[in-house]
């Protein structure tokens, strides 16, 4: 690669429709990973233009919430066929100001093409329930109406993933949305916005300001969280964010869906398919450099399968790919910034001194200059299930410990704060009943045979416990996004009163 990043940046942008003003002479300076330069100087919005933002998606709230639910799916089908254009350069894009691969960049943006093919099925769909009731001559029902200006607050590790997961069912829902994307990663967001806008241009009577991307720091942040016209915060990042927001929005009686920290873990039983389980677990644990909600960071082996398992873990964690994701085919590229760095040397420090063995770890010079963070994925094997290994460290460290009995192990599993994502490794029926029932996993997201990471579409996303509660994404996540109304009509010539209560007068 001959041109500087901020260059090949430029040149990305420019084919997916972004403006230079947009990114160009301001305050809020945007670095890529991949070489640790600064790409991009964006214009920050203050709490004014939030409150400005919020109040134009106010007004266009009115216009759409009106506008039958199929027709606003065809905004979306319009946004899925732009994003399959745009497909190859926002994934690029993903590369370059979050680090993935370039098969996960584009992975990432097939998530985004696939929501919005689900949201436009759920444009048809919004069903609502007709319920018996104990009156003569009435009827019951429920309806799903648009409930308001949707708030989205996104991590820089799934920069347009998540957007769209809000966006695409919010817009099919009838709700106008205001994005505030990581300050890490506001140039795929105004991609996003740039591809929005040719949707929009296509459908044709759209409202204005239908949606909005804020970009800024903490103070544009949280006058989204606090704008009383704000119905719903989609908040996705760390449990230290959603501890501020969830109470913020709470206290005016606004809604949430939080979907923050995640320790997922995987347990290995004795007749694990042990090939596919390394397989499973090295993608798990060590794709997009440790750095998904998802990411493996605890494994439970058995006893009697630990020595011919972990060897080769160690052996993959030793011979697994690191470097530039945009100039060579590695598997694991940079991590976000020094922070993230720093944060995954002080756990492996805290690792050593509660009596684990660290393998790998260590920065990988070669992959990149000075500024930009290469790691060697660290598997680090412990005693037990102490200091660091109860914490999330977004970094890619797994914690290996040996188990006994099940039960045992099951117990362990749940005894972290967080609550996302679990596996379990068999080909036993009862250990894999076991493991998804009631007495299991206390996850969101509980799976048989593959890892914690990678989920599709189609099912809800998020967790429990600290992972805040919400669900994104497939089944009815969509309701989330709409308020219900119980409705009963009467349609005799009588008032029959329910629990068979008179009031005769
Ligand atoms: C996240 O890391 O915030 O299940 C989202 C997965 C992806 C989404 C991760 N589909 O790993």
């Amino acid at each position: 690669m001959t041109d500087s990043i901020a260059t090949v940046t430029r040149d990305v942008l420019d084919r997916l429709g972004v403006g230079s003003a947009l990114y160009t002479g301001g305050t809020l300076d945007s670095f890529s990973p991949v070489t640790g330069e600064r790409i991009a100087t964006l214009p920050e919005q203050g709490a004014a233009e939030v409150t400005a933002a919020i109040d134009r998606a106010a007004v266009a709230f009115r216009a759409w919430r009106t506008v039958p639910a199929p027709r606003r799916g065809e905004l979306v089908r319009l946004l899925g066929e732009e994003l399959r254009t745009a497909k190859d350069d926002l994934g690029r894009l993903v590369s370059i100001e979050a680090g993935k691969s370039p098969s996960e960049g584009a992975g990432e943006v097939q998530e985004m093409i696939d929501i919005c093919d689900f949201a436009v099925g759920l444009s048809r769909q919004l069903y609502g329930l007709t319920i018996a009731t104990e009156r003569p001559g009435h009827r019951m029902m429920e309806t799903w109406h648009p409930l308001g200006v949707v708030g989205v607050i996104s991590a820089f590790n799934f920069p347009v993933a998540v957007w769209s997961w809000n966006t695409a069912l919010a817009l099919v829902c009838g709700n106008p949305v205001v994005w505030k994307p990581s300050e890490k990663t506001p140039l795929t967001a105004l991609a996003c916005q740039a591809i929005l806008d040719r949707a929009l241009a296509r459908f044709g009577d759209a409202p204005e300001a239908l949606s909005q991307v804020i970009v800024g720091g903490r103070e544009t942040g949280e006058a989204l969280v606090e704008g009383p016209r704000v119905a719903l915060v989609s908040a996705t990042g760390s449990t230290r964010m959603g501890r501020q927001v969830g109470p913020k929005v709470a206290a005016r009686f606004g809604r949430t869906i939080l979907e923050l920290g995640g320790n997922n873990a995987g347990i290995v039983c004795p007749s694990a398919d042990l090939d596919m389980a390394l397989r499973a677990i090295a993608f798990g644990a060590m794709g997009t450099a440790g750095q998904r909600c998802t990411t493996m960071r605890r494994l439970f082996v058995h006893d009697s399968v630990y020595d011919q398992l972990v060897p080769g873990l160690v052996k993959a964690y030793a011979s697994v790919t690191v470097g530039n994701p945009l100039t060579t085919p590695a598997l694991v590229g940079p991590l976000v910034d020094r922070a993230a760095y720093d944060a995954m040397q002080a756990a492996l420090q805290a690792a050593k001194a509660a009596g684990g063995t660290v393998h790998g770890g260590t920065r990988v010079t070669e992959a990149g200059p000075e500024a930009a963070f290469y790691v060697r994925p660290a598997l680090v094997e412990m005693p037990a299930q102490t200091g660091p290994v109860l914490e999330e460290t977004f970094a890619p460290i797994l914690y290996v410990m040996r188990y006994g009995d099940l039960d045992e192990a099951i117990a362990q599993h749940n005894a972290v704060g967080a609550g996302l994502s679990s596996s379990i490794f068999t080909t036993d029926l009862r250990e894999a009943e076991t493991f998804l029932s009631a007495a299991g996993s206390d996850c969101g997201i509980a799976n048989v045979n593959i890892g914690t990471s990678g989920a599709e579409i189609g099912g809800a996303f998020g967790g429990e416990k600290e992972t805040g509660g919400g669900r994104e994404s497939g089944s009815d996540a969509w309701k989330g996004y709409m308020r219900r109304a119980t409705n009963t009509i009467n349609y005799s010539r009588e008032l029959p009163l329910a629990q068979g209560v008179s009031f005769d007068i």
